[in-house]
């Protein structure tokens, strides 16, 4: 399964959308790859990927996207796409306040399973709350209240107009460079377990070992 790391010399971000079915995550992806926009729902089954190559921070990256489904009767298969990501965003419609209930369930599942996986929080469909402010069901701060929480980003997109969307994942391509040596995977290999523990030992005397919740242990 497509993942985090480096092949010929870019780096791959492995990168999940997670969220509620329905909430607009295959056309933020669909806008982000390919400039398109439809407004037939057709559900995912399962999960989809897609990567697309960019440049963040004057480094070669591949975003290795997968799209998951959001209907419950996936849920089950979801861990293994969240598996080894770096970057999970979390979708809620803006105009649906159940699909931003479920958005703390996820959180608490990355948190849980995922250590190097950095959230990024997206309320999708600005466009009809642009049209009609009446329709928002989730107020701009209580998303900005999460975000801090976590001291991640909160975006709000429209795949319809496009607002936003090359914007969220340029982002995760410059926070995974800015933190690129925190990750295991650009982590020096190491020979053998005595020279590991060798390694840690010295690290925790100079008191740079760190264990740290989701979010709190990246630079900005
Ligand atoms: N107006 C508007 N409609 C949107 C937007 N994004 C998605 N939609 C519509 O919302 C519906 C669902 O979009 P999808 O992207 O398929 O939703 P999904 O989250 O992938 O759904 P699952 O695959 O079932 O998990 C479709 O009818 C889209 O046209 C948006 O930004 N604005
Ligand atoms: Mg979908």
């Amino acid at each position: 399964m497509a993942s985090s790391g480096s092949k010929d010399g870019q780096l791959q971000i492995k990168v999940v959308l997670l969220g509620a079915a329905s909430v607009g995550k295959t056309c933020l992806v669909s806008r982000y790859v390919h400039d398109r926009f439809t407004s037939n729902y057709q559900n995912t089954i399962g999960a989809a990927f897609v990567s697309k190559k960019i440049e963040a921070l004057g480094k070669r990256v591949t975003l290795n996207i997968w799209d998951t489904a959001g209907s419950e009767r996936y849920q089950s298969m979801t861990k293994m796409y969240y598996r080894g990501a770096r970057a999970a965003i979390l979708c809620y419609d803006l105009t649906e306040r159940t699909s931003f209930d479920k958005i703390r369930y996820w959180v608490g599942e990355l948190q849980e399973n995922e250590q190097h996986c950095r959230i990024y929080l997206c309320g999708t469909k600005k466009d009809l709350i642009d049209n009609d402010t009446r329709t928002r069901a989730v107020p701009q701060n209580e998303a900005g209240i999460i975000a801090q929480d976590l001291r991640t980003e909160h975006f709000e997109t429209s795949s319809l107009t496009g607002e936003n969307v090359e914007a969220v994942f340029q982002r995760i391509g410059e926070d995974y460079v800015r933190n690129m040596h925190s990750y295991p995977e650009n982590q020096p290999k190491q020979e053998d377990d005595t020279q590991q523990a060798f390694h840690i030992g010295k690290s925790e005397e100079k008191g740079t070992t760190s264990s740290c919740a989701l979010g709190s242990c990246f630079k900005r």
